[in-house]
């Protein structure tokens, strides 16, 4: 079959509804756009364990810390699932992480930002993960395998991620004084950065019209974008929050909450690398990963006698 043969089959496939599978033909450019997209995916949960994580020993109670351990765990194996999709297109563990680390490959821009008072683990899970949500449930109908089947398992998880964020929220907002202050400075600091993580206007997103041809991506950033703020804005305000928007408002005509401008020139700063603690988590995932070398290389070692044994 030419080329051209193969690719009109690739699409008609896609406009089935079939999933494309790992040894399945594919157009290089959907092959690279998967790897772009999956490793990001990967380094944003392995890089968002790190502010939660700073606060699992300055938990509150047993039972807060044991959730929060719960679910910075869970993090870390949604990147193990996303990096195992993705070495199914050909990429290797080895490079993908070599990019991270030197700095190289991108991640979500919502974790270069300080976790400052017990409030922000509320605050993270209900805005943080109900914004990832969003975007992995479209994500599982997409039409990769692999990378659709991750999403499934990936985003019943988060559902409990996003609701232990939401309950602490609630509490917090019913609690003191100095409870309320706290959780309110906690939303006025996520908002931004998390309307920001799905990514930059319809018009300004190079990758989406190819994403959206091959069904990587079934709706655009900017209508996930306000289907978040309609889902988070009404909900926020009946616990007696605000958030820090003044032109927010309700659009009679459509129902949606319309939000102010996004600050790109942020967005862009701390995507390049210069957020406040871009340089922080960067040297904890670089220390993590010297700590870890030692597990490695005994696993390289099991595995190669397992290798000597069965060849003997
Ligand atoms: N941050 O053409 P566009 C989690 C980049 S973790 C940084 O619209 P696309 C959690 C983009 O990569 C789950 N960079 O891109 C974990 C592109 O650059 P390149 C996080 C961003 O791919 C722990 C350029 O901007 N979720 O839930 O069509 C604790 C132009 O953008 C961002 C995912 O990773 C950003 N926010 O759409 C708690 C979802 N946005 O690569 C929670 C998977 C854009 O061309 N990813 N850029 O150099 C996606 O769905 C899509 O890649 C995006 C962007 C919607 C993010």
């Amino acid at each position: 079959m030419t080329e051209n043969g193969r690719l009109a089959e690739f699409e008609a496939r896609i406009r089935r509804g079939e999933k494309i599978e790992p040894g399945d033909w594919m157009p290089e450019d959907y092959r690279r756009q998967l790897i772009r997209m999956i490793s990001q995916h990967a380094h944003s949960e392995i890089m968002g364990m790190l502010p939660e994580g700073t606060w699992i020993a300055r938990a509150p109670n047993l039972r807060r810390k044991m959730v929060l351990l719960a679910k910075v765990q869970d993090e870390a194996g949604h990147g193990q699932y996303l990096y195992h999709a993705a070495e199914t297109l050909g990429a290797t563990r080895e490079e993908m992480i070599e990019a991270l680390l030197s700095g190289k490959a991108k991640y979500s821009q919502v974790f270069n930002y300080p976790s400052l008072s017990w409030a922000d683990m509320g605050v993270i899970g209900w805005f943080v993960d109900g914004a990832a949500i969003l975007n992995q449930t479209m994500l599982a109908r997409c039409s990769y395998g692999p990378y659709s089947r991750a999403m499934v398992r990936i985003s019943a998880e988060e559902s409990f991620h996003m609701k232990q964020g939401k309950e602490q929220v609630i509490l917090l907002s019913q609690g003191t004084a100095a409870q309320v202050a706290m959780v309110q400075d906690a939303v006025n600091r996520w908002w931004w950065p998390s309307m920001m993580m799905f990514g930059p206007h319809d018009q300004e997103s190079p990758n989406s019209p190819v994403l959206i041809k091959w069904a990587i991506k079934t709706r655009t950033n900017d209508e996930l974008r306000q289907d978040f703020v309609n889902q988070i804005a009404p909900e926020v305000m009946e616990l007696g929050l605000t958030l820090p928007d003044p032109d927010l408002h309700i659009e009679k005509a459509t129902g949606n909450w319309i939000h102010g401008p996004i600050d790109w020139d942020e967005f862009w700063r701390v995507v390049r690398g210069d957020g406040p603690c871009n340089a922080e988590r960067m040297a904890a995932r670089r220390k993590a990963h010297d700590d870890g070398l030692w597990v490695r290389q005994a696993l390289e070692a099991y595995a190669r006698r397992e290798a000597g044994v069965a060849a003997a």
